[in-house]
């Protein structure tokens, strides 16, 4: 006979929905990278980075490794925001050392000639990768990790198009915003739509929860913040709360500053990330506490270890126990994190 025990929620899937799970789930962005050796065998075997995101045994086997290392609350699809921009039609390589390169766009006949038709096609090796990633966390962990998939914001993304590639200050961007207001609120509709229909993908093939990266926003004024940060963000959650009422959407503007709890409120996001600036205590007052907060530890303290990363979680801790919170860190791991603290963090973290 099988005896089939009711599901437990995932505590992940439980702090989001505005439960005040303690101690709270954790996982950390850009847990699946070059900081762990079974990572960088696999990175080895491929020629280059998008062939790794578009490879769905490779994509499943990196996305898993950091769940079986530490057992984290959450998985994170391994994908890149860029393969959005890429399954519309726009080329994309990655160069050892130096990231994306695209080709710029800068005219309306780029933003015509995004190609919304052949996306579902493009990306079906990223559906996959959901599919198998599913599988291997309900074989492998215990049904605790939940599985989460994610978009750039269409803000971040288009950055990315219009630039060429990454950038200090994105300024071809920003000048085009204030140059072409036309053409850039064309290219971040049509990438609202895309994003739309992305993670509707992502869902269908498996996600549990869906994350919007808008790492560029905060280099934006108040105003534009409103319109091309805000707004298509609203839209996006919008679509994803009317299809799939279940499937709660984390919103991450970095660098927001005092716009945060403007953005939490406006978007009807679920939970926001906090970036390392943010000051946890004052996130609290400002975001009321049916919107969970993720967040903020500083990669740099995951570096350093010892008694100072202890004392930075600590007080993270303190400032969020008994409302709904995820740890996680205020920006991406860096390569030359120490594995063993990252191990450390999660003890300390789970010690509550
Ligand atoms: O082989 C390699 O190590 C290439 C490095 C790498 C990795 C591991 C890139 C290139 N992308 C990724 C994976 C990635 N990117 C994930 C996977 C899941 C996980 O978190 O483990 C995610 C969620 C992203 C998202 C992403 N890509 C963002 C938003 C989050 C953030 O870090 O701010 C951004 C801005 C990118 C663009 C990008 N892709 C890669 C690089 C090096 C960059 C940054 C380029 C730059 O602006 O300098």
């Amino acid at each position: 006979m099988v005896i089939t025990m009711p599901a437990m929620p995932k505590p992940l899937l439980r702090a989001l929905s505005g439960e005040a799970v303690w101690p709270p789930p954790i996982w950390l962005m850009r847990q699946a990278g070059r900081y762990l050796p079974e990572y960088r065998a696999v990175r080895a075997e491929v020629p280059d980075f998008m062939t790794l995101c578009t490879s769905p045994e490779l994509a499943t086997e990196v996305t898993l490794q950091p769940i079986r290392r530490f057992g984290f609350d959450a998985a994170i699809l391994f994908s890149d925001i860029l393969v959005l921009p890429w399954g519309l039609g726009r080329e994309l390589a990655y160069r050892e050392g130096e990231g994306p390169v695209m080709p710029p766009l800068r005219t309306e006949a780029d933003v015509a000639a995004l190609d919304t038709a052949r996306l579902a096609e493009a990306i079906e090796p990223v559906a996959q990768t959901v599919r198998q990633v599913r599988l291997g966390l309900a074989k492998e962990a215990f049904g605790r990790a939940a599985l989460i998939g994610f978009a750039g914001g269409p803000f971040t993304v288009a950055c990315y198009m219009v630039e060429g590639g990454g950038s200090r200050d994105f300024a071809v961007t920003r000048t085009m915003v204030y140059r072409e207001p036309a053409l850039f609120s064309a290219l971040i509709d049509r990438l609202t739509e895309a994003t739309i229909a992305y993670l509707a993908a992502q869902i269908d093939a498996g996600v549990e929860a869906v994350m919007l990266f808008d790492t560029w926003a905060g280099l934006l004024p108040p105003s534009q913040f409103r319109t091309y940060v805000e707004r298509p963000t609203r839209e996006i959650v919008a679509a994803v709360r009317n299809n799939y009422p279940d499937v709660p959407v984390i919103g991450f503007p970095r660098l927001a500053g005092v716009l945060l709890g403007e953005y939490a409120i406006e978007t009807k996001v679920r939970a926001v990330g906090m970036d390392t600036a943010t000051d946890a205590v004052e996130a609290t007052r400002r975001i009321p506490a049916t919107i969970a907060l993720q967040g903020n530890l500083d990669p740099l303290a995951v570096v350093a270890g010892g008694t100072a990363m202890r004392a930075e979680t600590d007080a993270i801790l303190r400032a969020m126990r008994g409302r709904p919170f995820v740890f996680n860190l205020g920006h991406g791991i860096v390569p030359q994190t120490p594995p063993e603290h990252v191990a450390e963090l999660v003890r300390i973290v789970r010690a509550g």
